[in-house]
């Protein structure tokens, strides 16, 4: 047995006090935390594939991004509300329409969380849904392709915060308003006549069942309060939405005084089946607005953008029983449903327990009238008559609960920077791990469906200190990754995220890579502007504008030499990448180009923008590393004065004059 030198010892205590120090404000337990096999358990080994994808909202980047678990590896970052230059999404003329809204080409956003599409309750691995929280709006990715196809706005709306949560078979996403605003003709009216001239709205979005395609089906006017977070029924609660909502104060300046005066403020209960009955009914009234509605055809490579007109608006007022208020303190962010969907469960950011509400109590509540008067005319229903109970001192500011396959909830605590498990039936506190820092949502993969799958929670952090090396200022956000197997939560790993991670969904990979497409058809390319062979390739001048029918193959474009262009005129790039090989994309970039790379897939045609502004010779070369003679994968394009006479003439290897072509079908004579 060896023992240590003084020096030894010495040294230990000074590096214990240092990191006391350190430690100084942090959850007890931070180095003790990390469990001994966790290194093992996260180990996924190089050319092994992870268990679960993580699909995870990027914050303000406006970008999902998609990671491995239990590795936490970062497998792709799809764009979704922002440009991308790296995928040359809305910068191709093909993606720009993906943008497109009633305030014109919108290049950002702020992505806040995630929904993936269910059927009987279950993920199936068909699309993900994300809400954009500043231009209303929510997205659907395709789980095929990794790639936003649709993009919706949503009308009388304003921070899509509330949204896009899915009901049990895809039937609807809903949207619920962050700020409420003022609606109709008239919005132009003081501020200080919030309460009479302020509403809020719900939306409920439908899926077609085969195409995944969106369409607004309704909205539900609502009073002025502001809607947060929500979770569609299942089960026995099928046929219902939750919507949390603070400020049932109504103010409209210093909310954080001003919306935080009632002990209580609400989670509205909203019955979609009885709302469909009002519909066919004839009771939904025909709204004036302004939206797009935005569409990605994956089979001509391009987005187009329609402005609609209309929105059927079902007003609480003519639909009774439709729409109920539940007391709910204090502030409530989180409002979820159980696997049962018995137990609805309201989160409070400034309560000090967590209600849990029964959903067959609240069917009694609404049939026995049992209601403690109205807000805005709709029935709020009695605290005690709707209640399964209280967690009691569950921790500081609950925001969000999930569940796991056992009957267990697991709730994540900003203020006390925890999470904590609890028994939904008896409601007792389990465990209660620290985060680190300030956790918003957490996850569990299926956590928010019918049959959990458990194995893991996952922390999406608010704040990341000292987690990582110092990247000056800014640091990277963060999440953590708790295995949840046993009766006590381990932390197993941290890993960065991109942009603000506010909520994920995580999918066993099998249900998702089974489905995973490789390349784009070159026969089913039915792109405009596709060349899908060396000889339909052309130049070709329609007035002011330049159009180039290009390939790009290993390794070259054709045509790779381009000569008489006049400056003032615009230059369009078609790029068809003949490939049909998984993982060989080609890139094109010009030089001076006030626009971003495309990034073309096998298969497909993309379309790159150039407005030259003087005269030369420009080189263009391909950015993605595609061969041994990649390097050599380049061309010039030459520009010259705008009264010369330079004819067009293009090629590679052999240069042709565009005369020696037929404009019309671009084949050779
Ligand atoms: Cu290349």
């Amino acid at each position: 047995m060896k023992f240590f030198s003084h020096k030894t010892l010495l040294a230990t205590l000074v590096l214990a006090g240092a990191s006391l120090q350190m430690l100084g404000c942090k959850p007890k337990g931070s180095q003790a935390a990390i469990s001994g096999d966790a290194a093992l358990k996260t180990y996924v080994a190089p050319g092994k594939y992870d268990e679960f994808y993580d699909f995870v909202s990027g914050g303000f980047s406006g970008q999902m991004s998609v990671y491995g678990l239990p590795s936490g590896r970062l497998l792709r970052v799809i764009p979704v509300f922002s440009v991308d230059p790296e995928k040359g999404y809305g910068y191709s003329e093909e993606s720009k329409a993906m943008l497109s809204t009633s305030n014109g080409f919108i290049p950002w956003d702020d992505l806040h969380h995630i929904a993936l599409s269910e059927t009987n309750g279950l993920h199936d691995g068909r699309w993900v849904f994300a809400n954009a929280n500043n231009t209303p709006r929510i997205a659907r990715v395709d789980l095929k392709t990794f790639r936003t196809v649709e993009i919706i706005e949503i009308p009388n709306s304003a921070g899509n915060h509330s949204s896009p949560f899915i009901t049990e078979n895809s039937e609807y996403v809903v949207a619920g308003t962050r700020f409420s605003i003022p609606l109709g003709d008239n919005t132009d009216v003081p501020i200080s006549s919030y309460k009479q001239n302020f509403k809020g709205t719900v939306s409920f979005i439908n899926i077609d069942k085969n195409s995944g395609e969106m369409n607004l089906a309704f909205q539900i006017l609502t009073p002025g309060v502001n809607f947060d977070l929500a979770r569609a029924g299942k089960g026995k609660s099928h046929g219902w939405v939750f919507f949390s909502c603070y400020n049932s104060e109504k103010a409209n300046t210093l909310l954080e005084v001003n919306a935080s005066q009632k002990d209580k403020d609400f989670i509205m209960a909203v019955n979609w089946k009885k709302a469909e009955e009002y519909l066919k009914a004839g009771k939904g009234v025909k709204k004036t607005v302004k939206y797009t509605h935005n569409q990605y055809d994956e089979k001509k490579h391009s987005a187009t953008s329609t402005t609609m007109n209309e929105v059927l608006v079902l007003d609480p007022k003519d639909c009774p029983d439709m729409v109920y208020f539940m007391p709910c303190p204090k502030s409530p962010h989180g409002c979820d449903t159980d696997p049962t969907g018995e137990y609805i469960v309201g989160s409070g950011k400034l309560a000090a327990t967590i209600p849990v509400f029964s959903f067959t109590k609240i069917q009694k509540a609404i049939a026995d009238k049992n209601f403690d008067g109205t807000y805005d005319d709709i029935p709020v229903l009695k605290y005690d008559a709707v209640l399964h109970g209280e967690v009691q001192k569950p921790g500081l500011g609950p925001l969000h609960t999930e569940f796991d396959d056992q009957g267990n909830a697991y709730t994540s605590f900003f203020v006390s920077s925890e999470i904590v498990k609890w028994n939904i039936k008896d409601l007792k506190v389990l465990d209660r791990v620290p985060t680190y820092y300030s956790i918003g949502h957490l996850s569990v993969p299926g956590g928010p469906t019918r049959k959990p799958w458990g194995k893991y929670v996952i922390a999406y952090n608010k704040i990341t200190k000292d987690r990582y090396l110092p990247t000056g200022p800014e640091l990277s956000q963060s999440a953590q990754l708790y295995d949840i197997s046993g009766d006590k939560m381990k932390l197993l790993l941290d890993f960065p995220t991109i942009g603000e991670p506010h909520y994920g969904e995580a999918i066993p990979a099998e249900l998702v890579m089974k489905n995973s497409q490789k390349i784009y058809k070159i026969e089913e390319n039915a792109h405009p502007a596709a060349a899908k062979g060396d000889n339909y390739t052309r130049v070709e001048r329609k007035g002011n504008e330049v159009h180039v029918y290009m390939t790009a193959i290993r390794s070259h474009f054709t045509p790779d030499n381009i000569e008489g262009v006049k400056l003032g005129e615009t230059v369009y790039f078609h790029v068809t990448n003949l490939e049909q090989d998984w993982d060989i994309p080609h890139g094109f970039a010009i030089k001076g180009a006030n626009n971003a790379e495309l990034l073309i897939m096998p298969g497909e045609t993309q379309t790159l923008k150039w407005v030259p502004e003087k005269a030369g010779v420009f080189p263009f070369y391909c950015t993605d590393f595609c061969s041994a003679l990649h390097q050599e994968m380049q061309g010039y394009i030459r520009v010259s004065a705008p009264g010369s006479n330079v004819p067009i003439i293009y090629g590679t290897g052999t240069i042709k004059a565009a005369a020696d072509y037929k404009a019309t079908d671009g084949k050779t004579k």
